[in-house]
């Protein structure tokens, strides 16, 4: 049996499900566990979407967005849990999965099987592609609800179709989706022209802090920023891309004071180096071209952690 079956056959036997995925949720997060319980819906089970954090503004037009529970626990009974895109239980910060019989599907380079069935498949572009291939599999016809959440988890894990896994077959992928009625201009429009007005403050705040060492950029928010911002958490994603879309620049790094004498760091990559790995150093994870981690602060003297240690990889990406 394959991973893919095997999830079948698990999710066949059982009625009640919670699906869940990581906290600060992305659009693939979102996406792709909004169309998973739709599509368990169909298939005559009982399904609903539980997150530790809130849902993203820009996420929160999606269909069914509105019925997403907003929880630290797992509310009520269940017979299991089906986890997106986490490595571990305590990466959804949820607690009481640890009782559940335990799905999990991810994509992630970094991905590992702690769930008592573990599809994972890093040749998969977004979850969401795994969430269509099981949709197919338990032969659900997907509905311009599943279609649009799955296209909006496709497009923004893909870099709106730009990272280097992107081939021919996503855009199948893409065609599959749009036949039954995801609308393209419709969710660009809401993923990409609808930031919050505090979001563009912080991005000129975090612009006005860049800095560039040869092929690396970093640049940082304080605490202070974001309160004069009038910013929250999740106006910093995509911040980094601004730092990474320079000539020359193969790797950009974002620094965000947090709570604790923390500092969440994300950084991104044109290729040459594996920040998955770099992240996975730190006690983090991600993609080849995304990652990120907490570390302790202040922002300086992470910043000059992560450099030094991207310093060795960059020397190991030019000797290639
Ligand atoms: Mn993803």
């Amino acid at each position: 049996m394959d991973q893919l079956e095997r999830v079948l056959h698990e999710v066949r036997q059982r009625n009640h499900f919670l699906v869940t995925s990581h906290a600060r949720p992305d659009g693939d997060a979102i996406g792709s566990a909004l169309a998973l319980a739709q599509v368990l819906r169909r298939m005559g089970k009982r399904a609903e979407v539980v997150m530790a954090d809130s849902v993203p503004v820009i996420y929160r037009s999606l269909p069914h967005a509105g019925s997403i529970v907003h929880a630290s626990q797992v509310p009520g009974p269940f017979d299991a849990a089906v986890i997106l895109e986490c490595d571990s239980l305590q990466r959804t910060r949820l607690s009481g999965l640890e009782s559940l019989f335990q799905i999990s599907i991810d994509h992630h380079a970094s991905a590992k099987p702690f769930a008592h069935v573990n599809w994972i498949d890093c040749s998969a572009v977004a979850t969401a592609e795994l969430i269509f291939r099981l949709a197919r599999a338990a032969q659900v016809t997907l509905t311009p609800e599943m279609a649009t959440c799955l296209y909006t988890a496709v497009l923004t894990d893909t870099g709106s179709f730009g990272y280097s896994p992107t081939s021919a077959c996503t855009f199948e992928l893409a065609k599959y989706l749009v036949e039954p009625g995801a609308d393209p201009g419709k969710i660009a429009q809401s993923v990409y022209f609808s930031a919050p007005f505090s979001k563009i403050k912080l991005l000129g705040v975090a612009l006005s802090s860049l800095q560039r060492e040869g092929a690396v950029t970093w640049m940082s928010v304080t605490r202070n920023d974001m309160e004069r911002c009038d910013a929250l958490d999740e106006d910093c994603e995509g911040l980094v891309n601004y730092a990474l879309g320079i000539a020359g620049v193969e790797v950009a790094i974002f620094l965000r004071e947090a709570a604790h004498e923390r500092v969440r760091v994300s950084i991104r990559s044109k290729g040459a180096v594996d920040v998955a790995a770099l992240a996975e150093k730190f006690g983090g994870g991600g993609h080849e071209c995304a990652g990120g981690f907490s570390t302790a602060g202040p922002v300086e003297a992470a910043a000059e952690r992560v450099l030094s240690e991207l310093r060795g990889h960059l020397r190991k990406a030019e000797a290639r």
